[in-house]
């Protein structure tokens, strides 16, 4: 029985069609990531944001899993031992192709979170700010998103997994945001195996011990298959 921890990023959905973040025409080349992606941006124009991830949470819903979210369901349906799925993406395509353990770290487009009491709810397709609380009435409801300076979700969860983690791999993100590009580090100090599967190596890609490059379709079921073979 072994322990398998995957992080998945944005280039796991982008062959769904959903944009990543630092392609030279990903989102934030069309959208300042200071404006769009941090409390403070939030802050001094909500509307920007919330528009921002209305127009993401459409794209979303629109987008369906492809062959690389489907063969990590297929993983933990039929690896004997524990996996987790830990992804920095806030689409639904991993749950929706079947992964049932899964933390969304960076939160989630299809949920809103009050910022005076915590309550989350699910979030209705257009969001508008003011936007009333269903708990505590506040009108305060922001979509349920982790901005850089917030605190990533389940961090206690995601460490004590990577304590235990025999097979660790990365999948389709660019290594740039911490503590996710550090999840590699914890790992090798827990003694595991560790693969980057990527189109191109990431700025953490020399800590791993192996790398498959190539498109995730391809790349992520031919590697599943190989771990179910061991
Ligand atoms: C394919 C492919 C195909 C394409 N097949 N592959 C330690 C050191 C330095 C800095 C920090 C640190 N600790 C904390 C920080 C600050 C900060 C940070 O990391 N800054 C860096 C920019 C330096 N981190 C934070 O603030 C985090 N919070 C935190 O640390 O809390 C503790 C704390 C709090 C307060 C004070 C002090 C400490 C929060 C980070 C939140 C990130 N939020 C975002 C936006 C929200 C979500 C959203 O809108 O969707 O999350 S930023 C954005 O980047 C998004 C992503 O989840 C995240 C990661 O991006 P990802 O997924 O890697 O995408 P890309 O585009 O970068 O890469 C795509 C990859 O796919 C590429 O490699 C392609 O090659 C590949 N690819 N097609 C296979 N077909
Ligand atoms: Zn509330």
């Amino acid at each position: 029985m072994s322990n398998i921890v995957i992080l998945t990023g944005a280039g796991i959905s982008a062959e769904s069609g959903l944009e990543t973040f630092r392609a030279e025409t990903g989102l934030w080349a069309q959208h300042r990531v200071e404006d769009v992606a941090t409390p403070e941006g939030f802050a001094r124009d909500p509307r920007l944001v919330v528009d921002f991830y209305n127009m993401r949470r459409e794209q979303a819903e629109a987008a369906q899993p492809n062959a690389a979210h489907e063969a990590l369901a297929r993983l933990e349906a039929e690896h004997d031992g524990n996996l987790l799925v830990v992804t920095q993406n806030v689409d639904s395509l991993h749950e929706r192709a079947g992964s049932r353990n899964l933390i969304h770290m960076h939160g989630a487009l299809n949920s809103a979170l009050c910022a005076a009491c915590d309550h989350r709810w699910p979030a209705s397709m257009v969001m508008n700010v003011g936007d009333k609380c269903p708990s505590c009435a506040a009108p305060a409801a922001r979509p349920d998103i982790v901005w850089f300076g917030e605190m990533p979700y389940q961090m206690d969860q995601i460490f004590d997994a990577l304590a235990q983690v025999d097979l660790f791999a990365a999948i389709g993100t660019s290594g740039n945001v911490y503590p996710a590009a550090g999840f590699v580090a914890e790992a090798r100090r827990a003694g595991a195996e560790t693969v980057e599967i990527n189109l191109e190596r990431s700025a953490v890609g020399s800590q791993f011990s192996n790398v498959i490059l190539g498109p995730a379709t391809r790349t992520v079921p031919d590697w599943v298959a190989g771990i179910l073979k061991r």
